[in-house]
């Protein structure tokens, strides 16, 4: 449990009793002792810490009670710290506290959920590298650049004499090294998203070609049902794995065909929803027969996307070749057996590659976030419209100005230095209590 703010050490040293009776109170010292109820009652053995400002997560006085796990231990002494002034903390409210004094900016306020949410090793890197700084850092560098080149333009309108000295070609050259500059962290989200939220593969196909047993043999679980009758499945499923460092999201679905029953039409519906959000489908047919206008439809559909069509069952004598479904095929295809196993690692490889173009760079900045993309977007737009007015005779250095300063504020916005209660509301909402 952990009190922040400057009664933290009085509420704290009220329902704490030191097993040392000289307990000196140093800061940043662990003490053993109990914490008291009111009546003198030992409620538990502790491990207090007490960490006086400024050198703390927050820059405020903090106190951290390490007690015995356990949900009644923990509502009991909380209950008493609330007893002796202190309030619960709202979600994220620590970061929130450590963001307000300065010591993270907000780019690595959002860092810390990343790394709390981070589920594979390249996820945590990229994480742990936000909450370094090093985003925020070359978005500050950005920002810096920018506003000298507006003070200069800001001098010119204030004094026009200078401004017929200030020439187009002087500026230009600074806009586009940013331009360039938030270009390459766009190009980033694409991978950052998927570190982030993982990689969605949508395994389909007609019924009995062998889903089930391919998401069975990709998890090495036997996750789903597997039959010889055709419409075994009927709601989609969901299972997780690692590969490449991206965390996959692994969706088996019910078999693509003019549905039996109403149930089965509920199935095929929702396959078709997974199907529109998949980052990757993974369209299946069944080597041992040949393929049917449901396979030429359906891959027709799926024309555009990313996707593998996939050749199972090769341990059966083939009807199907490679050559035949190339014609009909627009995408690359893979031969495998989920029976047997054959050609599953190779189908792992090229998953990443195809989603990932081969593994994840996890090296330089990265960017993860929706919120960050947005704003890298608009500030770069502005630049570039920026770009565009200095072309013009005569140069519109007012427009000129205010481009630069909304670029100005959109990178301002993702680390901190211009950003609203509502969307550190919104930010820190998504954190839970204590973080
Ligand atoms: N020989 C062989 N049989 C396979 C292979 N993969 C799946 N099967 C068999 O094919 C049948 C159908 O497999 P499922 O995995 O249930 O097929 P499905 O595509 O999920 O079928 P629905 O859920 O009905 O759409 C089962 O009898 C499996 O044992 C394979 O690689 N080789
Ligand atoms: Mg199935």
């Amino acid at each position: 449990m952990r009190l922040s703010g400057p009664q933290a050490e009085a509420i704290a040293r009220s329902i704490f009793r030191p097993r040392n009776p000289d307990c000196p109170w140093h800061s940043h010292q662990l003490y053993l002792g109990r914490i008291i109820d009111s009546q003198g009652a030992v409620v538990d053995e502790v491990l207090l810490t007490l960490m006086r400002a400024p050198h703390t997560y927050t820059r405020e006085d903090v106190v951290e009670i390490n007690c015995h796990s356990g949900y009644g231990v923990l509502h009991r002494i909380l209950q008493l710290a609330l007893e002796h002034g202190a309030r619960l903390a709202r979600p994220g409210e620590f970061t929130l506290r450590a963001f307000l004094s300065g010591r993270l900016d907000l780019t690595q306020a959002e860092a810390v959920l990343e790394v709390i949410q981070a589920r594979t090793a390249a996820s945590l890197k990229v994480a742990a590298a936000h909450l370094e700084g090093r985003l925020g850092r070359s978005l500050r560098q950005a920002r810096d650049a920018l506003l000298d080149l507006l003070a200069r333009v800001e001098a010119a309108l204030d004094f026009p004499e200078e401004a017929e000295e200030l020439a187009p070609e002087a500026l230009a050259p600074g806009i586009e090294e940013q331009v360039r500059r938030l270009h390459d962290l766009l190009a980033t989200y694409q991978e950052g998203r998927l570190l982030r939220e993982g990689l969605l593969v949508v395994i389909a196909g007609r019924p009995n070609v062998g889903k089930s047993s391919l998401l069975n043999c990709l998890l090495n679980l036997e996750r789903a049902i597997v039959s010889e009758i055709p419409g075994t499945t009927r709601d989609f499923i969901e299972e997780s794995i690692t590969l490449g460092g991206v965390r996959v999201r692994l969706m088996d679905t019910a078999g693509l065909r003019e549905a039996q029953d109403r149930v089965e039409e509920m199935g095929v519906e929702r396959t078709r929803e997974r199907l529109a959000q998949a980052d990757l489908v993974l369209y299946l047919v069944d080597g041992s027969t040949l393929l049917e206008e449901a396979d030429c439809q359906a891959l027709m559909e799926l024309a555009g996307r990313a996707a593998l069509t996939v050749i199972n069952k090769i341990d059966l004598p083939l009807r199907l070749s490679e050559a035949q479904l190339q014609q009909i095929s627009p995408f690359p295809i893979a031969a495998i057996s989920a029976l047997t196993g054959a050609g599953i690692e190779e189908l792992k490889s090229r998953i990443v590659d195809l989603a990932l173009g081969g593994g994840v760079k996890t090296a330089g900045e990265i960017i993860t976030q929706a919120r960050h993309y947005q704003h890298l977007g608009r500030g770069r737009d502005c630049l570039k419209q920026a770009l565009a007015l200095l072309e013009q005779t005569p140069v519109p250095w007012e427009l000129t100005a205010l481009e630069l300063q909304e670029a100005i504020r959109e990178l301002g916005e993702i680390t901190g230095e211009e950003v609203g209660d509502a969307i550190l509301d919104r930010i820190f909402g998504e954190f839970c209590i204590g973080k």
